[in-house]
């Protein structure tokens, strides 16, 4: 029997991942075609268009490594760059590879559905188109799924709401506005000084305080980034080895082993370099021990008070309820020094609970904050939100988000028992946000696209991840975890954020270097833990 296919491998989104797998796969003379919801590539950096959104990683580790010359020919701006120019990359790379041709825009995809008889996915759209094809692989995200906040009456208020994620693409003026923003993780502090250099009146509703570093962001010169590109081979092998995926270095310490001075030294000299990664990792047991988490709490705290005139305000800021890092530690430009403004002023929903939105503005139990327009910086349904949403079906019919209600199971992020042929990139139980997301997602790209031709060459056509390999991955995971003080966190890493989600450490926190490292011998050692057959013959459609 044979049938006929659209594509040999469908790609679902056109970020970093999409794009570089879509690339990959053409290089390796498979035929791809990529569904993508948005207008144009980029993922992430075309939703999050806010003012102030840059990224968190340096732009020079933050970009693709794969191709020498696209690496020798950009030159970044600033250390950390701004949404514009992360958009303007993302474009460059698309015309320089030609990947439009292979891209249908604006195509939301609602499900996937995989068949038994003829090992082949058919994916549907909204707008009720059909696509076939032997493999799928779905680049969708770790943070493209917003939250929907549950906020009382939020629907009935009378002016604008706008989320980061979907920032209006013209720019907005906000002078003469009374604006409300919700929300102060990376996104809400990322905004939230830009917002109050314009508006009339800035009201910040904080639930959880984040701690946050001052990113000392600045233009990046010629000589260092000559300097990189002179170094790049190295510097990316090493971060592709290292912890984060990011090759930075650690004192070798503990944190409790030395003397309060030597310890402050070190600390200061990390804390001025803005880098959140190193300064999380700078001793060795920061992020194991309670009692050495505390001295980096403390740390931060003190720049906090520092840098917040009102002490009263500086205490509300301070986080108190979790170890420091194990939610994102964000970093920021002139934060903390917003509240010494005139015109802002925070919101503790801790000692002033939100009770409604109403069609003014938001009420609190101590009385009503009228506004004119409410900015949502509530975040995401993290890392499986992507899939969840789409109705995908594996063997026997079965929804993945249902597999997912009790708990999230994958072999290595990157499969999934019961959905055969289908990749996740960056999926859960894999390093992803704990890392730069790039040496992640390239190494997920290269293990996935390298995969499907390795199948092609034997003539093999489905592949699945084995109920057992899963399993004592996810036990892997968890014990990794343990060990860590990422579970004492009600964060989006342990899928806290999102109510009835599975309560269970989302990212790998086992290391990159390690991780790829194993994931490599898998692959070496004939794909363990994966079942291999061979299947129906399939012609490919031209
Ligand atoms: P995305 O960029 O999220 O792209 C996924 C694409 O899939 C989107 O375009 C989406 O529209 C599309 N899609 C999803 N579902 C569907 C569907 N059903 N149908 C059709 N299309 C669909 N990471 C870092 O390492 N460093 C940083 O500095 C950093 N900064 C960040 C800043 C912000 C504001 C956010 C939100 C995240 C940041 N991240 C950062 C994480 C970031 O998401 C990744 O670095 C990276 O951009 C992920 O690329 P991706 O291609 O895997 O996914
Ligand atoms: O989302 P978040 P984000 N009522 O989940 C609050 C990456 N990123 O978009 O924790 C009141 O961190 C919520 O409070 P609480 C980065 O990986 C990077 O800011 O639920 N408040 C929290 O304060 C980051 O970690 C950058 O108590 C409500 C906030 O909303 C990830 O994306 C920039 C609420 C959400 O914070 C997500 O960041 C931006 C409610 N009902 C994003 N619901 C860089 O810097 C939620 N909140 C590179």
């Amino acid at each position: 029997m044979s049938h006929s296919l659209d594509s040999e491998v469908l790609i679902v989104g056109a970020g970093w991942s999409g794009m570089y797998a879509l690339h990959r796969l053409r290089k390796l003379g498979l035929n791809a075609t990529v569904l993508e919801a948005a207008e144009d590539v980029g993922g992430t950096w075309f939703w999050n268009r806010y003012p102030g959104a840059r990224c968190d990683i340096e732009s020079l580790h933050y970009s693709y490594s794969f191709d020498e010359d696209l690496q020798e020919e950009w030159t970044w701006s600033e250390r950390y760059a701004a949404q514009p120019e992360l958009l303007s990359y993302a474009r460059h790379v698309a015309d320089r590879f030609d990947l439009r041709k292979d891209i249908r825009f604006g195509v939301w995809v609602e499900s996937a559905e995989f068949d038994e008889s003829t090992h082949q996915w058919t994916l549907s759209t909204s707008a009720g188109q059909t696509f076939t094809s032997r493999f799928l692989i779905m680049a969708t995200g770790s943070l493209s799924a917003p939250k929907t906040p549950d906020i009382p009456g939020l629907e009935n208020f009378r002016g604008e709401i706008i989320s980061t994620f979907d920032w209006p693409e013209e720019k907005r003026d906000f002078s003469g506005q009374r604006v409300a923003v919700i929300g102060t993780g990376s996104s809400g502090i990322q905004v939230i000084p830009e917002l109050a250099k314009t508006a009339e009146e800035l009201f910040i509703f904080q639930r959880t305080p984040s701690y946050s570093l001052p990113a000392f962001n600045r233009p990046l010169s010629r000589e260092e980034s000559e300097e990189f590109k002179r170094s790049a081979a190295q510097i990316r092998a090493a971060a592709r080895d290292s912890l984060d995926g990011l090759a930075l270095e650690n004192s070798g310490k503990s944190a409790l082993e030395i003397s309060a001075e030597e310890r402050e030294e070190i600390f200061s000299a990390v804390y001025n370099q803005g880098s959140p990664f190193k300064f999380q990792g700078i001793f060795t047991d920061q992020m194991f021990q309670e009692e050495a988490n505390r001295t980096a709490a403390d740390f931060v705290a003190a720049k906090i008070a520092e840098r917040v005139d009102d002490p009263d305000i500086a205490r509300a800021l301070t986080p108190t309820s979790y170890p420091i890092a194990t939610r994102r530690l964000c970093i920021d430009t002139n934060y903390y020094e917003t509240y010494n403004r005139d015109n802002v002023t925070l919101v503790d929903l801790l000692s002033d609970p939100l009770t409604q939105v109403t069609e003014q503005g938001l009420q609190t139990e101590a009385g009503l904050h009228e506004v004119d327009i409410i900015v949502l910086a509530t975040g995401f349904d993290a890392i499986t939100g992507a899939l969840s949403r789409i109705d995908i079906r594996g063997t026997g019919g079965r929804l993945l988000r249902e597999k997912w209600a009790d708990k999230i199971s994958t072999y290595l992020g990157l499969m999934i028992n019961g959905y055969p042929n289908l990749f996740t990139v960056t999926g859960p139980l894999s390093p992803s946000v704990l890392s730069n997301m790039m040496v992640s997602l390239e190494h997920h790209v290269e293990w996935i696209t390298d995969c499907i031709a390795h199948l092609d060459q034997q003539g093999l056509s489905r592949i699945e991840a084995s109920a057992e390999a899963e399993a004592e991955w996810g036990e892997h995971v968890n014990e990794v975890a343990a060990q860590t003080l990422f579970p004492q966190a009600n964060s989006w890493y342990m899928g806290a954020n999102v109510a009835g989600k599975s309560r269970q450490i989302l990212p790998y926190v086992g290391g990159v270097g390690n991780y790829r490292r194993r994931t490599l011998e898998i692959a070496a050692d004939g794909y363990r833990g994966f079942e291999l057959q061979s299947q129906p013959s399939v012609v490919i459609a031209n």
